[in-house]
């Protein structure tokens, strides 16, 4: 546990502007309004910046600029050259790397460990990949002559502030699409760098817009007729709100939304494998995940030995200042999202779950929980049902393989699974059972921008990454 006192030299090398206007039509723009709200550290409640909250006037000179760039300029450009735009990108991130990564872990809370060694370099990752596709999409299996659908509007969350941009960016402009997207309220600093390197790769103006703001200006660009098509990123709750206003004026639609993973472990898994992928898979990104393994199912042969070492583990983990290269948990993201993981938490307790955390003294400023594991969860609990978005594991047992899919199934959600045992016949078993859009076997948060990723059930539908990808951005 780190009192948390800022890292100096990486924290100097971040150049975080007092307030910050709109980036609409290549350049920085004042908001047609006066709102206005302050983005903190969530490890300290500093303030960092003040974020302008775009209205709805400022929502449509942004679809306007997206509109003229998509006529004029991106939509008939060749895919080679498009491709050039992106392979810049790609590699002005790489380079910014660094910089990003310790102004992400600023604004998120995030660990730097992580934002170094897997978002950015994802990020980097899913440029490079979309940049490959962009003058290969006659032979990627949507006929001859795909076209782009246009203005898509892109929502995202603030659990990987950096990477769902590029999720949703990179394919999008491959494909030939202008965008405005929404960062998260409470983590736009990324998105607002990001503006900053489309200029230095000389993007043409409006193929990029960044509006920021809060549920307000989603909703004035989910209900704006000159958008094409909506993608999303955040709680079921809100993507049942955006579908319906989607439907107003008949939009394209995808949605990914929230889950509840099973983290199933058989008793012929390799457990001290198993108790990383557990660890993994709920404590990295402080479980702000969604497709985090929130319930461990474990074998109740090995039930009792996999908690003994698993509580072992979680006793070695080091939770505080995100700027630390020694830090595995950061801080809470915000306030809000605190109060949700200790309400639930509580909820716990008083449904009779049994929880327990390390020893762990948390810092007095700023938002942290402690890693923590409820054992004895009856499947009715809301901690076994309720997605918690926290460092929080609950632990259900069962017997036999037909009794994990039960259970792991159990659940409105279907984002992902995880599977650990040595038997390549049983993964197979299943893979083909559970009814998650992805299925991780002996590993637990792997991602690639070559692999589709998205859900089923209450977790949304759609694709992203991969070929599959590019469909909700064309027309066939
Ligand atoms: O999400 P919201 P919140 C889950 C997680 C978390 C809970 C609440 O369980 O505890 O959601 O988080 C924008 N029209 N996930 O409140 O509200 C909003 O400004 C258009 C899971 O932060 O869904 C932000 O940019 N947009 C999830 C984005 O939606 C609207 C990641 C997401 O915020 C809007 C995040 C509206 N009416 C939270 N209202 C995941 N699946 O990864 C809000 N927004």
């Amino acid at each position: 546990i780190f009192e948390y006192a800022p890292a100096p030299e990486s924290a100097a090398i971040v150049d975080i502007r007092p307030s910050y206007d709109l980036f609409i039509g290549g350049a920085w723009v004042e908001s047609a309004g006066e709102r206005r709200h302050k983005s903190v550290n969530p490890a300290t409640e500093d303030v960092l910046a003040e974020i302008t909250e775009a209205t709805a006037a400022d929502v449509d000179h942004a679809v306007a600029a997206a509109r003229k760039a998509f006529d004029t300029v991106w939509g008939p450009m060749p895919g080679r050259d498009r491709a050039k735009y992106l392979f810049r990108i790609a590699r002005l991130l790489q380079e910014r790397s660094r910089e990003l990564a310790v102004l992400e872990s600023i604004d998120n809370g995030k660990p730097i460990r992580e934002s170094r060694d897997v978002d950015l370099p994802l990020v980097a990752a899913h440029f490079f990949y979309y940049a490959g596709w962009a003058d290969k999409l006659p032979y990627a299996g949507f006929g001859p002559d795909p076209r782009p659908v246009g203005v898509a509007g892109q929502v995202i969350p603030w659990n990987f502030p950096l990477l769902m941009l590029a999720w949703k960016i990179a394919p999008a402009l491959a494909c030939g699409n202008t965008v405005v997207l929404k960062p998260a309220e409470t983590t736009s600093l990324t998105a607002l760098a990001f503006a900053e390197i489309c200029r230095q790769a000389d993007l043409p103006a409006g193929v990029v817009n960044i509006v920021t703001g809060a549920g307000e200006t989603g909703r004035a660009l989910v209900e704006h007729p000159g958008i094409d098509k909506i993608a999303f990123t955040g709680s079921t709750e809100v993507g049942r709100q955006i579908a319906r206003s989607a439907a107003g004026t008949a939009k394209r639609l995808t949605l990914e939304l929230g889950g509840k993973a099973a983290n199933v472990i058989f008793d012929d898994a390799a457990l001290d494998q198993a108790v990383e992928g557990v660890v993994n898979g709920i404590f990295f990104n402080q479980g702000h995940v969604c497709c985090a393994g929130s319930r461990l199912l474990v074998q109740e042969s090995v039930a009792a030995e996999l908690i003994d070492r698993l509580k072992r583990r979680m006793a070695t983990l080091r939770v505080g200042d995100p700027l630390d290269k020694n830090t595995d948990v950061g801080a809470i993201n915000s306030a809000e999202q605190l109060d949700k993981i200790r309400t639930l938490s509580a909820a716990g307790e008083d449904e009779g779950a049994v929880r327990w955390s390390p020893p762990c003294e948390l810092p007095s400023r700023g938002y942290w929980f402690a890693p923590t594991v409820f054992t004895e969860v009856a499947q009715s609990h809301r901690i076994a049902r309720e997605e918690i978005f926290g460092p929080v594991l609950s632990v259900l047992t069962f017997r036999t393989p037909a009794e994990a899919v039960e259970k792991a199934n159990n659940t409105p959600y279907g984002l992902s699974a995880g599977i650990w045992t040595e038997k390549g016949s049983r993964i197979l078993w299943m893979a083909e059972r559970l009814r998650a859009g992805v299925v991780w076997a002996n590993t637990f948060n792997k991602f690639d921008p070559a692999a589709p990723f998205g859900g089923y059930k209450e977790s949304g539908f759609g694709r992203e990454g991969g070929r599959h990808g590019l469909e909700a951005y064309l027309d066939v």
